[in-house]
């Protein structure tokens, strides 16, 4: 006799009550566009000419703050083009240059206080100095000294992440920890648009959103993952979408618009602070240099395409909107430029003096206990340079 089928009506108790998304609240006091659950808003403030285009959506900061946004933005700059200099000298072990990505950077931590954190990826040194990581700490990070990745005293930051978006859920993580200490400080976590295919960040979206943790996404969508075009890794290349699916409100920014980067995220470190969970900004911008220093882009873009982000350049940008509003000149763009290029060559001589490589002590990082066969070797090492008179 066949045996009759296992029954397989679901009784409606066992259905598990779907999760309640509760789309963000209206904000009054802005009417740029808001982060959306539905249809992605798309953010602009400064177009390429550095105009405003509605005034209503330019955000009210002071002078001087707006010079110390475009200040923080240069230092990123010289600090980028010295660190190529130093790395193609030998000072510099590879690193990752954040060329072009400068409104990207600094406005995606900008709302951020002391207490809020940061979980970097590794192009993001601009942020970094911001939150308060010293010049000649982050050389000796990218130099390859582990001194470098010390987190500064009173920083609330995770140093940043190599294995790309291995960190997401770690932001992730420490924003739900705050929920559930009932603190309301916030976590800005940034990656790639290569890594927002990794299955660590869509976790982390599932996750964030929901348990409402107070976690900002940033997509840096910089066009490239190395050599990958983003519209030939993924079939929809507006990376905002990705956010909804999971119940992540979304925005899509122009991430060379320094003011639209900063107006979107305030508001994203608001909704989490508030109570209403995670939200993702796709900030689309363009890595002008290289994926690294062991990266030559010649070999798969086009001058030509580089030369049209070149007129999208958010430094150039936000100093036209500092000309027009009469708080910056010739004169002063080049005595700014000259300080923040004397602060990085100052940073380069205290780097200097404690980048003293210190070869007796390679095998004791990795292990609280050496491995014996790692122990034998270090002797067998350690006796090489008696031999050689090496300190
Ligand atoms: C898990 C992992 N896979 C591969 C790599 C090698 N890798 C380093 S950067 C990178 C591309 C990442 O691109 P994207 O996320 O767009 O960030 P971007 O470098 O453009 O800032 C890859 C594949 C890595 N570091 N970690
Ligand atoms: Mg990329």
């Amino acid at each position: 006799m066949t045996p009759s089928a296992p029954e397989l009506a679901v009784k409606s108790s066992h259905i598990p009550r779907r999760p309640k998304i509760t789309p963000p609240k209206p904000r009054k006091d802005i009417s740029t566009p808001t982060i959306a659950l539905g249809e992605i808003p798309n953010l602009q403030i400064l177009n390429e000419k550095g105009e405003i285009s509605d005034p209503s959506h330019e955000p009210k900061l002071e002078a001087a703050e707006l010079l110390r946004i475009y200040r923080a933005m240069v230092l990123t700059r010289k600090l980028d083009t010295r660190m190529l200099t130093m790395q193609r000298q030998g000072e510099m072990g590879t690193f990752a240059p954040g060329m072009g990505q400068e409104a990207t950077q600094i406005g995606q931590i900008y709302p951020l206080t002391k207490k809020d954190w940061f979980a970097p990826s590794y192009r993001s040194f601009g942020a970094q100095l911001w939150r308060g990581w010293t010049i000649e700490g982050l050389m000796l990070l990218w130099a390859g000294f582990f001194e470098g990745f010390e987190v500064p005293e009173g920083v609330n930051d995770l140093p940043f992440s190599i294995v790309v978006g291995s960190h997401v859920p770690l932001a992730g993580g420490i924003a739900i920890g705050i929920k559930q200490r009932r603190d309301d400080a916030v976590v800005v976590t940034n990656f790639g648009d290569g890594a927002i295919s990794q299955g660590a960040v869509n976790e982390a979206f599932n996750f964030a959103a929901v348990y409402k943790a107070p976690v900002v996404f940033v997509c840096e969508n910089n066009g490239y993952a190395i050599s990958m075009p983003t519209d030939k890794q993924v079939a929809t290349p507006d990376l905002a979408r990705r956010g909804p699916g999971f119940g992540v409100p979304a925005i899509r920014v122009d991430g060379n618009d320094v003011l639209a980067m900063i107006v979107a995220t305030t508001e994203a470190v608001q909704m989490a602070r508030a109570g209403d969970g995670p939200s993702l900004i796709e900030a689309v911008t363009y890595r002008m240099s290289l994926h690294t220093t062991a990266d030559d882009p010649k070999v798969y873009r086009r001058d030509e395409e580089v030369e049209q982000w070149q007129a999208k350049c958010p430094i150039a940008r936000f100093e036209k909107y500092l000309m027009n509003k009469g708080l910056l000149d010739p004169q002063a763009i080049g005595r700014l430029g000259d300080e923040c290029e004397q602060e990085v060559l100052e940073a380069r001589t205290r780097f200097r003096e404690r980048a003293k490589a210190k070869p007796r002590e390679v095998f004791d990082m990795m292990y609280e206990e050496l491995p014996p066969e790692l122990e034998q070797q270090k002797r067998e090492y350690l006796a090489k340079l008696d031999r050689k008179g090496v300190q």
